[in-house]
């Protein structure tokens, strides 16, 4: 009998990473499960056979098993940061980025990031492809701090982890491009202890493994 929500979770995944942020910042406790993804648990593949992490499943057997869902499971019960957007305008511009990374920027992320095993293009072009949403997230910044105001929100968290494995692939260049304002940001996100918190190092989940409260 498990008396914690199980989260399932890779340590460097930006999806597990936006999720951990959420649910650490809304004081609910998990177990913690770091999994290997080359060798993900079984318990973790026969309650979400699809196999990407993060992976929630609650105590009456419930499972969420994409990180939005999981964010949104957290903040909705407790959202002392008010991170969720509270009006239809602010609603739809966070879904919309976040779409955008999620669906169009990621793609290219990957391609970039492993341009060797797409040699169809060159890595120039696809780290191209990938500035198109690097120059809108870098006009937002340009009248605010965060991406939908002054304050953080949801758009910021779900988004900065992506931002951060770009910035990883060529750090140089990252360093030297001309996205000033998007620089600043991420290195606020960095430094955050938040983030620092749920970036700590676990072991691989063994069943065998005492919980791990998160
Ligand atoms: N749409 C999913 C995507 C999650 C995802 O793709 N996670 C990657 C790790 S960053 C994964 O688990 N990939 C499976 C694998 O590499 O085997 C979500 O938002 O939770």
């Amino acid at each position: 009998m498990n008396h914690l929500p199980i989260l399932y979770s890779f340590r460097r995944c930006p999806y597990a990473i936006r999720t951990r942020l959420a649910v650490k910042s809304s004081g609910i406790h998990v177990a913690l499960r770091e999994v290997v993804l080359a060798n993900k648990p079984k318990e973790m593949l026969a309650c979400s056979p699809k196999g990407t992490v993060p992976v929630l499943q609650l105590v009456d057997g419930t499972v969420i098993d994409e990180s939005r869902d999981i964010i949104m499971w957290a903040l909705e019960q407790s959202d002392p940061q008010s991170w969720l957007p509270n009006h239809v305008h602010d609603e739809k511009e966070t879904l919309r980025l976040i779409d955008c990374n999620d669906y169009e920027f990621k793609l290219y992320l990957d391609k970039y990031k492993y341009a060797d095993r797409f040699p169809e293009q060159s890595i120039e072009y696809y780290r191209q492809q990938a500035e198109v949403f690097l120059r809108q997230l870098e006009d937002k910044l340009h009248n605010n701090l965060y991406l939908l105001g002054n304050d953080i929100s949801l758009a910021d968290i779900a988004i900065f982890p992506f931002i951060r494995q770009f910035a990883h692939v060529d750090k140089n260049w990252f360093d030297q491009s001309e996205y000033k304002k998007l620089q600043k940001w991420l290195a606020y996100f960095l430094a955050l202890p938040l983030f620092n918190d749920v970036m700590k190092k676990y072991p691989r989940w063994t069943d065998d493994q005492a919980v791990l409260a998160f």
